[in-house]
């Protein structure tokens, strides 16, 4: 899960860290409730491949999941009233965040494990280098790839 109107390095890194997920041999969900006008053309290739369908849930079949023991990754936000659906962290036993945005006072205090850099360019940065370490020669979709690169491309304003 990301913030609530994701943006491309939101989708990116929740892109990269489902492939993550599943090069590790689990069932990987992406939480996503609306597509906004940012993320419309990369939804759309993603609709389009074919490869997704029912991996992006909305806030009650999370809830679900997430009730039944589910893992809840956060990317590119660490503050709960920014979550796509704050109410996962409540009922969530184990969380990781992984940001790059400053930490603020009202972070989520009870993640299991904290990654976050505010020295990294983007989230997508951050879940390139996880992806590197999960798996030798990890296996990564092109569009997978085309997020994770649209991500780092958007949050450096093109590599400035
Ligand atoms: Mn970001």
């Amino acid at each position: 899960m990301g913030h609530e109107v994701p943006d491309i390095d939101c989708l990116g890194a929740s892109l990269g860290m489902y492939r993550g997920v599943k090069l590790c041999g689990k069932e990987a969900y992406i939480v996503l409730n609306t597509v906004n006008s940012s993320i419309e053309k990369m939804m759309e290739k993603v609709i389009k491949s074919g490869q997704y369908n029912g991996v992006f849930i909305k806030s009650e079949l999370a809830l679900q999941k997430v009730m039944a023991g589910a893992l809840l990754i956060i990317v590119d936000v660490h503050r709960r009233n920014l979550l796509e659906c704050p109410e996962l962290v409540d009922y969530a036993k184990n969380i990781v965040i992984i940001d790059h945005h400053r930490k603020s006072a009202d972070f989520i205090e009870k993640a299991t494990m904290n990654y976050i850099e505010p020295y990294a360019s983007s989230t997508c940065e951050l879940v390139t280098e996880i992806l590197q370490y999960l798996k030798e020669k990890p296996q990564i979709e092109p569009l997978e790839l085309q997020a994770l690169m649209a991500g780092i491309y958007m949050d450096t304003k093109l590599f400035i």
